[in-house]
């Protein structure tokens, strides 16, 4: 496991001809592709030649910053480093993941608990608010400069969204650094308003309907959205998990509160949130799943019973 130094040094080590390929997670959030970027764009101040992996359909997320330079959508080169960003498994990666095992040197940043990528070089740390913080933190280490403007505005716009605007995860660090980003002029309410913040009426339809359906068994609370049907059927994944859950999860009395969401391929992706308790990593992992100890999720081609009682068994032993 790398340290911080020796991760700058790491990618100050790379060869300035070698393409180095950025990518964040399926589903991308503004953590994911907000460290891509911003990694990206201190390598290329660095004249190293880096590319950003993004799906075309994924590029709407960027829609508030209108900056798409040095996106692709593939990997064009054969001998190449892959840096993966905010995930800690390789099949978050999705179609890029033929790509990770094709590059020559390969390199994991990342703050979800449990890596489990075997990337040739990790660098995790749980304790970090997103891996934004942890960017920021890599490039004051090599030079203060390589934070633009630009990057001051996706490094908040990962720590702001990561953190559900600072009611999560956060340190003294986490306030320390966003002062810092914001003393750099960035419109912090503009960010706020057009990622966090933005609901459409089906999201909060959405979230409505669902707080009028919550399921309850002996150990936790659960919705079930499908994913076929209106109004759910007009939102992506995405929205469903990071926006309506999040509203939902507002809800008084909620500890352990799952939305599972039954895929238009049939298959079932879950969000596990919890309010007290500190296990929805664990949780989420009885299905394969994983991710932060508030907040996790998976994907499987189980059935919904058979989950449904392996997670309230799951709460039934530990009780
Ligand atoms: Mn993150």
């Amino acid at each position: 496991m790398l340290n911080l130094k020796s991760l700058a040094d790491l990618l100050l080590s790379i060869n300035n001809t070698t393409p180095i390929y950025l990518c964040g997670h399926t589903n991308p959030d503004q953590d994911s592709v907000g460290s891509c970027l911003s990694l990206s764009r201190a390598l290329r101040l660095l004249d190293k030649k880096s590319f950003v992996l993004l799906k075309e359909n994924d590029k709407n997320i960027l829609s508030w910053q209108n900056d798409y330079q040095n996106i692709v959508s593939q990997v064009t080169h054969s001998e190449f480093v892959f840096i993966a960003l905010d995930l800690n498994e390789l099949n978050r990666l999705g179609a890029f993941e033929k790509d990770f095992l094709k590059a020559k040197l390969t390199i994991n940043i990342d703050h979800h608990s449990g890596n489990k990528t075997n990337a040739n070089f990790v660098y995790s740390d749980e304790k970090s608010s997103s891996t934004c913080e942890i960017i920021y933190n890599l490039l004051m280490k090599i030079d203060k400069n390589l934070i633009t403007f630009k990057t001051s505005e996706n490094l908040y716009a990962g720590i702001m969204t990561d953190t559900n605007c600072f009611t999560r995860r956060i340190t003294k660090k986490t306030f320390y650094i966003t002062q810092h980003l914001i003393n750099s002029k960035i419109d912090y309410q503009y960010i706020n308003k057009s990622t966090l913040w933005k609901r459409t009426k089906e999201e909060l339809y959405s979230a409505g309907k669902l707080a009028n359906e919550i399921k309850q068994t002996k150990h936790f609370n659960y919705v079930i959205v499908n994913h076929n049907d209106y109004p759910y059927s007009t939102l992506s994944l995405n929205d469903l998990t990071k926006k309506v859950a999040e509203d939902l999860r507002k809800i008084e009395n909620l500890d352990v509160f799952v939305m599972f969401i039954i895929r238009k391929d049939g298959l079932i992706t879950a969000k596990v949130m919890t309010n007290v308790s500190n296990n929805a990593d664990v949780i989420a992992n009885l299905m394969g799943g994983g991710g932060h100890k508030k907040e996790s999720g998976f994907t499987t081609s189980e059935n919904l019973e058979s989950i449904v009682n392996k997670i309230d068994d799951f709460l039934s032993n530990k009780n």
